[in-house]
């Protein structure tokens, strides 16, 4: 069933042209770059469409279970060249558009990235979809199709300015809807009893609408659906007011329904607290329980055997109204008694946690759920009742505490496995967080450490890399990702070395090209690249690192002669609209680039680059061309971070805190090829409790005080000098993330670094251990352990 076979690039140029002609209504001669794209991407979708039918036909017929992914976000980027690496297309199109004078560059750049997510979470799921296919795992993700994606960033005097993304402004040419495909979503209302059943009357309903995109798997063996929902009224407009000329209201329950699915709330790790977000959650979750059990019922009519057939996934608390609203459906729709209902409905769920920051942790007032969903309230409380009569469980353990409902408890209590997403973090979440919960119910937590898709991260984004690594070790790295440890028997051949040396300073000459067209700046490929890129978080510590910055040129600045390691400094980030304190981050960061950028002293040593609007795509241009991986969260804070492996397969060398995953990577490629610093978890703990621990630190730290004392004369900022008195403040005073303590530390670290990256031939060893070592941390690890520990599912392959 490989797809491939009959895709003879003859044939890809007749589809081509004819997609050109008969779908987009073009001819050659007046086709924009934007026709081409659409024309290119039908045709490629064309050839996904087999492998798709076939997946579905052969998961009917093997009546085996499938695996739902319930997620908020998937923050999937572009799609184009994913699908051409994933079916061996892409040299062949390339020379088909080379023909017509088109660069098939042009053509990828010109797709908006599908930005339907914040952060980890969101590229999570997405990598996560993309292995479920290669691994021919009968899956679907179910998710909302956000008109507006996460923001576009843009600065404004280095200031952070949020413009509204809009992905769907062009036809999206990877969707198939499906207006038959819909789902009655119903809000607010009361309940009343009758023949001892539940009847709920909703004030409001919306339609949930299918949107379905293919997702095709390693060779286009096999595809899976993403289905994503978008909103629509249940009531058409009001044609009585249009005629009579009030055209606003007429079109109101239009507006209102579509409000829905209008955007992405930009938060990371702090609760929105909006009524919006709330009724978000639950169109999505009732949307993909109604699709699911209809899906069951279309070939079953026992729905005891439901956990024999379906496995759902929870990512993160957003869709924890599964519990409830499964045994709402089972009961109140389909008739089953409540003991029944609600264990199918443990049997089918799992929640996987992914921080344990407690501004995270949702909840939802009483008083709010109680008028969105009325019905839902009931059944919580009879879920609380019972989960604390059954355990009896301190009350600090119950769903509802002070007039509020907690998800994570909700979502705890009614799955049956709670997973965390690295060693560390699990066994935190065991200590912490849920130590109480994992006492009533031993065993429900279990680790799945994350991973990346290795056919996004490395094949796609670095050609140059994948090339070496195909020369050396052979084929098929790319769906068995531990045939990279093959690379360590080559570390003594010059030629490898070199070669990674080579694809390396090659990735860093085509990053430095896009720098320049983009900022206008020129940079040194010969520097060490130093790349920090992830959602701005104080927890994150951005602010470590440009104090390290800040260190590095006056250094330089005292002693220009000095024999100094070149760096370039990379940034790259948004800080969620609301948060204050990460956007005066942003702010800071500009304002240094600023004024080191322009100081002819330090100019060959010394550069800071911090292009806007950082995200999926501009993840797979700076990975591959960064030397050094910056990942220095305070140890306890990070659960995994997946940008960390991201670098480490594409032979960055990591400087890092002990952890997330980080720990993991440190153990996989060895304790000698990973700089470490800084406390550890435990460390940490012990550290909070010194009251002034701040004030110490930089007492004791000489190049910290001048730090501080640089930024609060006005140093950076010189139009404003105040500007950052209160970062300065926040520092000596507060330091929440622990930054001064962990400080020297740091500083000891980077010089050790800039020592190690004098010497080419061994830093390039040191790249290719931390290749070698890898393989772990690609997403068919994981997505194998969710199979056989979680889901209990098999492949279909
Ligand atoms: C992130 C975690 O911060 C990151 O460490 C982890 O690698 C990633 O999830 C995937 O597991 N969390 C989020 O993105 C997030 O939004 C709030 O968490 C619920």
């Amino acid at each position: 069933m490989n797809a491939l076979n009959d895709v003879s690039p003859q044939s890809l140029r007749t589809r081509i042209t004819k997609h050109l002609t008969y779908t987009l209504g073009k001819d050659k001669s007046h086709a924009s770059l934007y026709d081409w794209r659409m024309a290119v991407s039908y045709s490629v979708r064309d050839i996904v469409i087999e492998p798709w039918f076939a997946a579905t036909r052969k998961t009917y017929e093997a009546q085996g279970k499938r695996v739902y992914y319930l997620s908020l976000e998937f923050l999937i980027g572009r799609i184009l060249g994913d699908a051409m690496t994933s079916l061996g297309l892409f040299d062949t199109v390339r020379e088909i558009l080379d023909d017509e004078g088109i660069s098939l560059w042009d053509v990828i750049e010109d797709e908006p990235d599908a930005a339907l997510g914040n952060g980890g979470l969101g590229r999570l799921a997405a990598c996560f979809l993309e292995s479920m296919s290669t691994l021919a795992c009968p899956a679907y993700g179910y998710g909302i199709r956000y008109e507006h994606g996460l923001f576009r960033q843009k600065f404004e005097n280095g200031s952070q300015v949020e413009l509204p993304e809009d992905w769907l402004n062009q036809p999206n040419p990877w969707e198939f809807e499906r207006p038959e495909s819909r789902y009655t979503i119903p809000f607010k209302g009361h309940v009343e009893q009758a023949d001892g059943k539940s009847v709920w009357y909703a004030a409001e309903t919306v339609y949930a609408r299918a949107y379905d995109m293919p997702v095709v798997g390693w060779q286009g063996k096999w595809a899976n659906t993403l289905r994503l929902w978008g909103a629509h009224p249940t009531e058409m407009f009001d044609l009585e007011r249009f005629n009579s000329g009030d055209y606003t209201a007429a079109a109101a329950p239009e507006a209102l329904a579509r409000t829905l699915s209008r955007v992405l709330y930009p938060e990371d790790t702090t609760e929105s607290g909006k009524e919006l977000r709330l009724k978000q959650e639950y169109f999505l979750t009732s949307a993909a329980l109604q699709d699911i059990l209809r899906r069951f019922l279309s070939e079953y009519d026992d729905l005891s055997l439901l956990p024999d057939k379906v496995a759902i996934q929870m990512n993160d608390t957003h869709p924890a109204l599964a519990g409830p609203e499964l045994i709402r459906l089972l009961m109140d729709v389909h008739g089953l008694a409540w003991e029944d209902a609600k264990r199918i409905a443990l049997g089918c769920l799992n929640y996987t946690n992914h921080t344990l920051l407690p501004e995270a942790l949702e909840t939802w007032s009483t008083w709010l759920m109680g008028r969105v969903l009325p019905r839902h309230m009931q059944i919580i409380e009879r879920i609380d009742a019972e989960h604390q009569s059954e355990t009896n469980c301190a009350p600090d353990l119950a769903i509802v505490q002070h007039d509020h409902v907690h998800m994570g408890t909700l979502a705890f209590v009614m799955a049956s496995h709670v997973n965390g997403v690295s060693a560390l973090h699990t066994d935190l979440m065991k200590e912490t967080v849920f130590a109480g919960l994992n006492g009533v119910y031993p065993s429900r937590i279990i680790n799945q450490t994350n991973g990346v898709t290795p056919r996004r991260w490395v094949r796609l984004s670095n050609p140059a890399l994948s090339k070496v690594l195909t020369d050396t070790i052979g084929a098929g790295w790319e769906s068995d990702l531990d045939r990279l440890a093959d690379l360590a028997a080559h570390e003594e051949d010059h030629d490898v070395r070199d070669a990674i040396g080579a694809a390396k300073r090659h990735n860093k000459v085509a990053l430095s090209n896009w720098v320049g067209e983009k900022m206008g700046m020129s940079l040194n490929p010969d520097a060490m690249f130093d790349v920090q890129i992830k959602r701005i978080h104080e927890y994150k510590r951005q602010l470590m690192n440009v104090f390290e910055t800040i260190a590095r040129w006056s250094a330089i600045r005292a002693n220009p002669q000095g024999d100094w390691t070149p760096r370039v400094k990379i940034f790259g980030g948004k800080a969620a609209p609301g948060y204050f304190v990460a956007k005066d981050i942003i702010h800071f960061i500009n304002d240094v680039a600023k004024t080191i950028n322009n100081d002819p002293v330090t100019a060959d040593l010394l550069q800071v680059v911090y292009p806007a609007n950082y995200n999926v795509s501009m993840a797979q241009r700076l990975i591959p061309a960064t030397d050094l991986s910056e990942q220095i969260s305070t140890a306890g804070k990070e659960a995994s971070g997946t940008g960390n492996m991201k670098f480490t397969m594409n032979g960055a060398l990591t400087i890092g805190t002990l952890d997330g995953a980080n720990v993991e990577i440190r153990e996989h490629v060895g304790a000698e090829n990973f700089f470490l610093f800084g406390m550890t978890a435990a460390q940490v703990q012990d550290r909070y409790q010194v009251t002034d621990h701040a004030r110490q630190a930089i007492l004791a730290s000489q190049p910290l005080q001048d730090i501080l004392q640089m930024i609060a004369e006005g140093r950076f900022s010189p139009t404003d000098k105040g500007r950052y008195l209160p970062l300065v403040d926040a520092m000596w005073n507060h330091d929440p993330f622990l930054v001064a303590s962990d400080f020297d530390s740091y500083l000891a670290c980077q010089a050790q670094v800039d020592r190690a990256y004098t010497d080419a031939d061994q830093w390039n060893r040191l790249a290719l251990r931390n290749i070698a070592g890898s393989g772990f941390f690609s997403s068919d690890r994981t997505i194998k352990g969710y199979m056989a520990d979680i889901w209990d599912t098999k492949s279909l392959a």
